[in-house]
């Protein structure tokens, strides 16, 4: 008897400490945009944090913004028989196929931060990102009450084809189609970086009159909206002032900016992706659980009046 009982100890021990290994050994692969701005520095910050939290070995390719980048990425952590991807999708199409091969693999998917457009739903096992149209609503909203509803626009776009660009520039102007005397005059990308921002809204103020006919910019992210208010300061004018600046991420410099008159409101997005996703991945692993197709993050409207202190709350996360 007592060696039977010695023997089941033992056997449930191995059992244990291999249950808590494999969960030690579970590899997931990132194929990450870049390092475009600074949210998406955050983003990687945070991934690298959270997968540390849940004992995660994560792998994480820069894809350099290219989208040939992270197919090849992608069809590389299948060869490594990783546990799961994690794809922050650069652009919404051309997905299919590689995404066929990582699920006919068995490998699970999960899309951070953008969506994909795909007649397949089965491509990924689930999306963790932001409700991009809510955004650009909510920051166009608040646009239309700083300006009684009449400002003429300058709108600068994230990467052409990414599902945020496509996505907040719809929510922006379902927000002020309800306000015939606001209008988006010009609007070009900036591929969501502080140099596009700059150069983009250098050519807008050449091109209204030195700036003086510019009411706003809207930004699709805080970084771009930054490198505006240096092209603002740069024609003569004050940001926030004689050219308002309304973004969506909520980084640290827009807080800055806010707190120094020199911005007017930020959605914030919150840079942990990785984290929700991790946890479902685990989930599904161990006990199958399935999560819900789309987990959603929060959205909140930031302006001047909170962002010194809200500033001081963010800048760890960066
Ligand atoms: C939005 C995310 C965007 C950020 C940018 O969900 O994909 O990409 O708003 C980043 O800062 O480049």
């Amino acid at each position: 008897m007592k060696l039977n009982r010695i023997a089941a100890v033992t056997a449930l021990g191995i059992m244990a400490a291999a249950g808590t290994a494999q969960a030690a050994e579970m590899v997931v692969g990132f194929a990450q945009v870049g390092s475009e701005s600074g949210w998406r520095a955050a983003e990687t910050k945070t991934a690298k944090l959270r997968a540390h939290q849940d004992k995660v070995n994560l792998r994480i390719s820069d894809a350099q913004q290219k989208q040939e980048n992270e197919i090849k990425a992608i069809r590389s952590f299948v060869a490594q028989g990783v546990d799961g991807i994690l794809l922050a999708p650069v652009v919404a199409t051309g997905w299919d196929s590689v995404l066929r091969e990582a699920r006919d693999a068995k490998v699970p998917v999960f899309l951070l931060d953008r969506q994909i457009d795909t007649s397949d739903p089965t491509l990924y096992t689930a999306a963790v990102t932001s409700d991009t149209v809510l955004e650009g609503h909510m920051i166009g909203d608040h646009l239309a009450k700083l300006t009684n509803n009449k400002c003429r626009i300058v709108e600068l776009q994230g990467t052409v084809g990414s599902s945020p660009a496509i996505n907040r520039k719809k929510g922006f102007e379902e927000a002020i189609a309800a306000h015939p005397d606001m209008k988006i005059v010009r609007s070009q990308s900036g591929d969501f970086t502080r140099s596009g921002g700059k150069t983009v809204m250098e050519s807008f103020i050449k091109a209204e009159d030195g700036g003086k006919n510019i009411c706003a910019v809207f930004a699709h992210n805080d970084d771009m909206g930054i490198g505006a208010i240096q092209a603002i300061k740069e024609a003569g004018l004050k940001p926030g002032k004689d050219i308002l600046v309304v973004s969506i991420d909520g980084v640290p410099d827009m807080f800055k900016a806010m707190a120094n008159g020199e911005a007017n409101g930020t959605v914030e997005l919150s840079p942990d992706m990785a984290g929700p996703a991790l946890k479902a991945l685990i989930a599904l692993k161990s006990n199958g659980t399935e999560p819900q197709k789309w987990i959603k993050t929060p959205s909140t409207l930031y302006t001047p009046a909170t962002a010194a202190a809200e500033y001081k709350r963010r800048a760890p996360l960066y």
